[in-house]
């Protein structure tokens, strides 16, 4: 048994822009609450946060890492992420196992791409947010200006629970303490904004507060954690994470104020309803209650999974409900079959530490087990089996390289550690392309790929790499009738089928449609399936480029069959070219992918890089000088003209640039370029 409770339990993800001094500050943590003895490093190898040998060789965090900290008796699950853009599928895994994000801000860089980004996404979840303004012992900040613009950026719900003074040497609360100076501002200033916010949640607090009464911890607590959780209230705290500067301050600040997974949001669990696959109904999804109580049935959820070099597979999971100990016998989902958990530890990053039971509100990590796979439900009751977590939004991974192994042979086990790398992290996909039969992989950026070849190349897996095919997409812009006849007639029994069809274009994204509207058995009913699946061939195969076909409706309206010489392969044939027959009049165009890339450079080089993306056929959706002199441009482009942005952004910017990608939709390509794309298309004889 713990010694503490679910109302003990406060967990905390740390993420913001690279750099900023999260991993700093998790390690400065660790060691002001007592938890080490030691203080961890980022600077020398030591840290405890960033300790896989990718993170020691780079310096800086690449994975999430999970640690714990016991400080006045309440138990704070501290959750560090890699700062990287490329690198924030990482941190949105996590977000599902934290009742609050804190976002630490770099107190020179200011808001930064990662700051935004990391603030719209856990407002969207509806999880509380905090912000931790760190490295206030750097010289010339301008930590007022930087307030203001946080409240300017994010609303002026962001409200200072502590201020920096004696220049940075301390912190000074003012929440509960209504008297002192700070750097730059007064405490008792500081205090009424905080209070005035806090007591409009309580209308008994504000009369009280309004009639000159001070309000104390215990009658505060719950309008506060009440205005975290309606995001009425963005606490901003200040840290000097290599000093040790305000990190006692957040940890009771964490421990006091912050909500406890009894009192924090809940999570978006769903469950299936009526129906069910058995009675062939459709299904209907609703949303699940659940409760912080360690007596109810177990539910948990799997949010991180890594292999071990000692232990092997190790699948990170956050109790929402229930408890759980190693004897613990427990299903995946809808599996039949339970699992006995076997070894539980708890993690402070590298080391496990074995735990005999792991209760409701908290983190835990179970080693072994092969089946369990990234957002799993574990759960004891077969009244949960439906239950799963509303499905996250990740960038789409955009960024592609097309590898091939230096060493003959090394394909299967390329595919075996690629499959297994994806399985680690979300936003990085890996297929084989079916024309060429290369292996794509995908990533945000350059810096994500990299670090994929890296590990490989660390697993004794060397390949070479080249820019991917870009997959390209075709669809019709026009209604238009199309008609085949397929007649052979050779020694015997010959093949006959004729079909009539009509081609009409859907909505982006709406996908394909096959529908029957032949009367009077023209078409015999049990052809019409060998219709479609000569429709179906074609649509793989294109009809422009040699690029699947998407979004068109094709209705089957007429055609002709013989009482001895039809048979299903001479309709499949009369379908597939009556349908290249109609899309081949109905104005076919070809689609590409439209990326958004948000590129981060220099202030000074924002003109050539906006002029270069104009070049490129991109648009510019905006342009923003940051503090501390760097520029963010928002722009959507083409996939095919940013393959190589890499290289180019690194010759314009000298190395000082950075850039993330997406896929954003399909767009047809302009006349010219399809003409292009079309001319290389070299299709297969036709062996009709
Ligand atoms: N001066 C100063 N440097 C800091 C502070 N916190 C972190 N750093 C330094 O900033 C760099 C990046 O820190 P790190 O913790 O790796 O940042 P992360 O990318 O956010 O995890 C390291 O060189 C740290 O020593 C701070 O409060 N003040
Ligand atoms: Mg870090």
């Amino acid at each position: 048994m713990p010694s503490y409770t679910t109302g003990d339990i406060r967990n905390v993800l740390l993420v913001g822009h690279g750099g900023c001094g999260k991993t700093t500050l998790a390690d400065a943590m660790l060691f002001a609450s007592g938890t080490v003895t030691r203080k961890g490093s980022v600077l020398d190898g030591s840290s405890f946060s960033d300790f896989e040998k990718e993170e020691k060789e780079h310096g800086h965090s690449i994975y999430s890492s999970i640690l714990h900290i016991d400080h006045q008796g309440k138990r704070i699950n501290l959750i560090d992420t890699p700062g990287s853009p490329d690198l924030l599928g990482q941190a949105i895994a996590c977000l599902p196992a934290v009742e609050t994000v804190a976002v630490v801000v770099n107190a020179q860089a200011g808001i930064e791409v990662v700051t935004r980004r990391a603030m719209e996404i856990a407002k969207s979840l509806n999880l509380p947010r905090a912000i931790i303004i760190n490295k206030i012992d750097l010289p010339e900040l301008k930590l007022e200006a930087l307030v203001k613009q946080l409240q300017e950026t994010f609303g002026g719900e962001c409200l200072p629970i502590n201020l920096p003074s004696g220049k940075g040497k301390t912190v000074t609360e003012c929440l509960l303490n209504n008297a002192g100076e700070s750097d730059f501002d007064t405490i008792r200033r500081a205090h009424a904004a905080i209070l005035d916010q806090i007591v409009e949640l309580d209308e008994n607090l504000m009369e009280k507060y309004l009639g000159g009464e001070e309000p104390n911890y215990a009658a505060l607590h719950a309008p506060f954690e009440m205005a975290m959780d309606q995001s009425h209230l963005v606490p901003i705290l200040f840290t000097d994470a290599k000093a040790g500067v305000g990190i006692t301050e957040l940890l009771d600040a964490i421990a006091k104020h912050f909500p406890s997974p009894e009192e924090g949001n809940p999570r978006p669990f769903l469950s299936y309803h009526g129906g069910g696959a058995t009675e062939g109904q459709p299904q209907e999804e609703t949303e699940f209650t659940y409760k912080a109580d360690a007596n109810k049935p177990l539910l948990a959820h799997v949010f991180k999974v890594t292999t071990d070099p000692f232990v092997g597979k190790l699948a990170v999971f956050r109790i929402h409900q229930g408890k759980c100990t190693g004897q613990s016998q427990i299903y995946l989902g809808h599996n039949k079959k339970s699992i006995k958990l076997g070894h539980l530890f708890h993690l402070q990053g590298k080391e496990h530490r074995e735990a005999t039971e792991i209760i409701a509100g908290d983190i835990g990590a179970v080693a072994k087990i092969e089946e369990i796979h990234t957002n799993d439900v574990l759960h004891d009751d077969h009244a949960l089996d439906s239950v799963h977590l509303r499905p996250l939004t990740f960038p789409t991974p955009m960024y592609g390289l097309a590898v091939t192994p230096k060493a003959r042979g090394d394909e299967q086990k390329i595919s075996v550690q690629l499959a297994k790398i994806a399985e680690e992290d979300p936003t990085f996909h890996w297929s084989t392309d079916r024309q060429t039969h290369e292996v794509v992989i995908n990533g945000l950026g350059e810096l994500h790929l990299r670090l994929v070849l890296e590990k490989l190349k660390n697993r004794g897996l060397q390949v070479d790499t080249k820019p991917p095919k870009i997959a390209y997409r075709e669809t019709i812009t026009a209604k238009a009738d199309g008609h085949h006849r397929h007649k052979k007639q050779t020694g015997g029994a010959g093949q006959f089928g004729e079909v009539f069809l009509r081609v009409e274009p859907r909505e982006r994204g709406a996908g394909f449609e096959f529908i029957n509207e032949v009367f009077g058995g023209a078409i015999p009913g049990q052809f019409i399936p060998a219709v479609e699946k000569g429709v179906r061939d074609l649509l793989e195969q294109g009809a422009i480029a040699g690029y699947p076909l998407q979004d068109i409706l094709v209705a089957v309206t007429d055609g002709k069959h013989h009482p001895v010489d039809s048979k299903e392969v001479a309709f499949r044939a009369a379908g597939k070219y009556a349908f290249k027959d109609a899309v081949q009049k109905a104005k076919p165009v070809l689609l590409e992918p439209i990326v958004t890339m948000e590129i981060t450079v220099p202030e000074d080089k924002m003109g050539a890089i906006t002029g270069d993306l104009s070049g490129k056929r991109g648009r510019i959706i905006s342009s923003e000088v940051m503090p501390g002199g760097m520029a963010v441009i928002k722009a959507t482009a083409p996939l095919a003209e940013v393959m190589q942005y890499q290289s180019q952004l690194k010759s314009v910017t000298g190395g000082q640039g950075s850039f993330v990608m997406e896929l954003d939709h399909y767009e047809a390509t302009p006349p010219h370029v399809q003409q292009q794309i079309a001319a290389q298309y070299k299709p297969k004889a036709e062996e009709e």
